[in-house]
């Protein structure tokens, strides 16, 4: 079961969250927009991963630099599901470069940096797809029912 909603998206805690105890916090917006928890998980990630997550940016200057700091500690990763969560998901998160981005958003209320900008969020339906499946296995995914979707959702958008 899942309310009818399927569509799901890729969060993960970076390093900077970990270190300045923001988990909570980011969490907490999450919950708060009415989404819904499908899969948590803490992880280190290696070389191979990152390579992989960040292959569009793997022949840029600074990837050496973000690869070690997003080894520096384990991250979070959080699957979240919900009517078209991709794009929500990415309006609460904010741009890439935290000390710009809307305040409101969580980039812009908790982080300073380009780099050190707290959370990753898959940017398209398409790529979430696959970033979910990279980082979950299936049995870490989990169905059910949340009980608050009749006030999150008007009837007609869970039909
Ligand atoms: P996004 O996280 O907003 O989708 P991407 O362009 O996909 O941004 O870049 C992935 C991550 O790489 C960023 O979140 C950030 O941590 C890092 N990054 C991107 N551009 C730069 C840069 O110019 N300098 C340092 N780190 C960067
Ligand atoms: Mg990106």
């Amino acid at each position: 079961m899942s309310n009818g909603v399927a569509e799901k998206t890729l969060i993960l805690v970076k390093p900077d969250a970990i270190q300045r105890g923001l988990f909570g916090d980011i969490t907490s917006r999450f919950e708060k927009k009415g989404l819904k928890l499908v899969g948590c998980k803490m992880m280190a990630l290696d070389e191979a991963i990152l390579r992989e997550h960040y292959a569009h940016i793997a022949d840029k200057p600074f990837f050496p630099g973000l690869a070690k700091f997003m080894q520096s500690t384990p991250v979070i990763a959080m699957c979240w599901e919900g009517l078209e969560v991709v794009d929500a998901v990415r309006n609460i998160t904010g741009i890439t470069k935290a000390r710009e981005a809307e305040s409101g958003s969580i980039r812009g209320d908790f982080a300073m940096s380009v780099s050190c900008n707290v959370i990753h969020a898959s940017d398209s339906v398409e790529n979430a797809e696959v970033e979910v499946k990279r980082f979950f296995n299936p049995d870490e995914l989990h169905a059910y029912d949340k009980s608050e979707y009749m006030h999150v959702y008007a009837a007609d958008e869970l039909e």
